[in-house]
Formats: C-alpha cells, sequence, structure tokens
C-alpha cells in the first residue's frame, strides 16, 4: 500500500511539474482587500522602491484635456493615490471612502512604470494597457459577477473574409439550453468593440457573457446568441492569437473607419445564420457597439437598412467619418429617411455627460427630435469608460426582441 501511494505521489508530482510551470511561484501578499467597512486595500511589494501609487476607477476622476481636430477636448482620466511603504517592503494604501459597488479596474506605479498588481490574478487588457480589476458585489455589478444560473457558452470561431482575403476571428456566445435544444432556433445581437479593441474586449473588460448568462436567468432578456466581431479588417484576430503571435495594440491600425468594415458586415451575419439555429429575420437581429463601434452600429445600420431591427450607440464616435474614404459614409441624411421609413423596432443612444464624444451625441439626438425620428437616449454621468458602456449593455439588452 505504501509503495502504491509512493508511486502515486511521485507521478502526480511529475505530472504536476511538467503541468504547472510555475507551480512554486506563489503570491502571497494579498491585494486587493475588500474590507469588512466598504473600503479597499491595495498592497504592493516593492522593497527598493521610493515611489507607489494606484490609479484607477475607483478614485475620483481627473479631468484631463487632449486635441482633436484641433479642439482641445477634456475628458475624464482615473484618479490617483499613494501607498506608503510598510514592513518588508510591502507598500499599502486604503482608500478613505466606501468603495461603491461595481467593477473596477486599476493599476499601480513603480517609480513611474505603469505596472499590474502582481497578487490579483484577474487581468485585462484595454487596448494596449494591461490593468488588474476587481468587483465590489452588490446592485447592478452583481449582473458582472458568476452567479449559480445556467451559463452560455464562448467560443472563439475563426471565418472566411473575402473582404480581408483571410480567415479571422469573432467570439460567439450562445445561451444555457442551446446544445440541448437543437430545434430551437435564436435571435442574435452582434456587439462591436471601440477603437484598439478587438473580439475579446467585450467579453474581458464588458463582461457581456456574465451580463447574458445573468439577465437571461432572472428572465429580462430573451435567449439570444451574441456575437463579438473584430471591427480592425486589417487584423485576424486579438493580439497573439494571430498567425503573427504577438501584435502591439495600438488605434491606428491601417483601415480603421475607411468602410470596408461596415460593407463586409453581412458576410459576417451571413456565416452566423449559416452555423447557428438562429432566427434570421430583422425583427430578430439587434448591433450595438462602443465608441468606434458605435459609429460602426450607425453606419451598418443606415446602409444595411432591412438587416436589423435594433441598433444600439454607446458613447458612439459621431461625426467623424469621412465621406471621400468610402460611399458608405455618403448621402447620410437621405440614408437617415430610408433607415426610419423601414420602422426599426428600436434606435438605442447612450452617453456619460464627460464623454469627449458628449456634444457630438447630443447633436445627433437633436437632429433625431427635429425630423421625428423614433429613438430612446440615455444621458449619464462620466466619461469614455468601461463602467458606463457595462451599465448601457444591461440597459439595452433587456429591450430585444
Ligand atoms: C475620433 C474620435 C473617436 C476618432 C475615433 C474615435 C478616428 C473613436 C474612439 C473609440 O473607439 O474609443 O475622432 O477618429
Amino acid at each position: 500500500m505504501k509503495r502504491i501511494i509512493t508511486i502515486a505521489v511521485a507521478l502526480l508530482m511529475a505530472g504536476t511539474a511538467f503541468a504547472q510551470q510555475a507551480l512554486w511561484g506563489s503570491a502571497s501578499t494579498v491585494s486587493p482587500e475588500i474590507n469588512e467597512d466598504g473600503t479597499v486595500t491595495f498592497r504592493y511589494h516593492a522593497p527598493k522602491a521610493v515611489k507607489v501609487t494606484v490609479s484607477g476607477d475607483f478614485l475620483p476622476t481627473q479631468r484631463l484635456t487632449f486635441q482633436m481636430n484641433g479642439q482641445e477636448m477634456t475628458y475624464d482620466a482615473p484618479g490617483v493615490a499613494e501607498l506608503k511603504e510598510g514592513q518588508h517592503g510591502i507598500w499599502e494604501y486604503t482608500t478613505d471612502f466606501k468603495v461603491a459597488s461595481g467593477m473596477y479596474t486599476y493599476t499601480f506605479n513603480v517609480d513611474g512604470n505603469n505596472v499590474i498588481d502582481n497578487n490579483n490574478m484577474w487581468v485585462n487588457r484595454d487596448i494596449a494597457s494591461l490593468t488588474s480589476a476587481f468587483i465590489v458585489p452588490g446592485g447592478r455589478a452583481d449582473l458582472f459577477t458568476i452567479q449559480d444560473v445556467p451559463h452560455g457558452t464562448v467560443a472563439k470561431v475563426w471565418y472566411e473574409s473575402a473582404a480581408a482575403g483571410f480567415d479571422r476571428r469573432m467570439s460567439v456566445y450562445t445561451p444555457a439550453g442551446y446544445e440541448q435544444n437543437k430545434k430551437q432556433k435564436y435571435p442574435v445581437l452582434y456587439v462591436l468593440h471601440g477603437i484598439g479593441g478587438d473580439e475579446d474586449a467585450w467579453l474581458d473588460q464588458g463582461r457581456a457573457a456574465q451580463i447574458l448568462d445573468n439577465l437571461i436567468a432572472q428572465g429580462k432578456a430573451k435567449p439570444m446568441i451574441v456575437v463579438f466581431t473584430n471591427g480592425n479588417i486589417s487584423q485576424e484576430a486579438a493580439p497573439c492569437q494571430n498567425s503573427t503571435g504577438y501584435i502591439h495594440p495600438t488605434t491606428a491600425l491601417p483601415q480603421t473607419m475607411e468602410g470596408t468594415f461596415e460593407t463586409s458586415f453581412p458576410e459576417v451575419v451571413k456565416f452566423i445564420d449559416s452555423n447557428y439555429r438562429t432566427i434570421a429575420k430583422k425583427q430578430s437581429r439587434a448591433i450595438c457597439g462602443l465608441s468606434m463601434g458605435g459609429f460602426h452600429t450607425l453606419y451598418i445600420s443606415l446602409n444595411y437598412p432591412d438587416m436589423f431591427g435594433y441598433s444600439g450607440m454607446f458613447s458612439a464616435a459621431i461625426g467623424v467619418s469621412d465621406p471621400s474614404v468610402s460611399p458608405i459614409y455618403q448621402d447620410f441624411d437621405t440614408k437617415l429617411a430610408t433607415y426610419f421609413s423601414k420602422k426599426p423596432d428600436l434606435l438605442w443612444i447612450g452617453c456619460g455627460n464627460t464623454d469627449f464624444l458628449f456634444e457630438a451625441n447630443k447633436d445627433f439626438v437633436k437632429k433625431l427630435n427635429e425630423n421625428g425620428y423614433p429613438h430612446e437616449y440615455l444621458e449619464n454621468e462620466g466619461g469614455h469608460i468601461w463602467k458606463n458602456w457595462r451599465i448601457y449593455l444591461t440597459e439595452f439588452v433587456p429591450k430585444l426582441f
């Protein structure tokens, strides 16, 4: 018996040593720690550091400015707080306020260098920045957590793109029950990311799969298939997931907002309708997106007015199209009139009142009002941030189908 145990332990050790390279490098410092009084403590081990700060959207925002098209624009940047060095080179900061329920992302800055919290295993990428994340539960944030409900399935799917000339990747969420209910057909929501993003953005930063699981389980949303495309037509897939391996994410990729992605969108819809059990009609199709994805949503909806019954524009990059680069951006007013003459089920717009695109969104809403074009508009606090985009998704999805 003893011998059998020894062999079993030896096999286990050999197996795990190969299976887990990082087996002996465990984390020891607790960070972040959500305290019983509602404050949050951050810790970072840096025995030789001179200055350590934490920056994140759990802190009051700072207003910063930048130049866009010769104009000075203001935007919200995450606040910054200093950590103090304690024993054993562990730096620490505890908020002097209760952190409200919500999902937050943050980074440390150690002597001028931005780093993630290496004791927090939840890391997200936002364009070209790695951020650490945490959720303070309660309220709407409970939609972002994994609950004891039936879960959908997320697949990474490659499709042949004639427009790009190579295979491209998308993420596809099928709701709980999809695999079992073989006769059931489902409506489809297409969800688009912002500039510099990719087919992973809404699932990682946006918590879209959790939001869908929870809203469906609560009976607040219909079971639906959700498709997350990669809106950078020059790109096969997200960084490290493409044939070149590594790519550095940038907001200035070739063919960004030059019409090819929008023009070729029917090839995506055709692929989904051919490979999934969809209800392949306008009233059972929705599209939405944040920022550049809101821009894509607008032009796809206007140029293919028979394709989507529901369209959602989240902090949309309105008014930045160049009609000279693609016919898709031309004859805007005529296309808008045609779109509304075909009676879409819903055009939904959401924008925060400190977003640098707030004025552009307000102008668009004004134009819709002046023309009597039906729409829903949510104006809330905050800027061009994931906090708002998660809120907009939770508002938009229950209105569908
Ligand atoms: C612009 C304003 C906003 C623009 C793009 C955006 C290319 C997109 C922002 C985003 O997706 O977050 O002028 O020009």
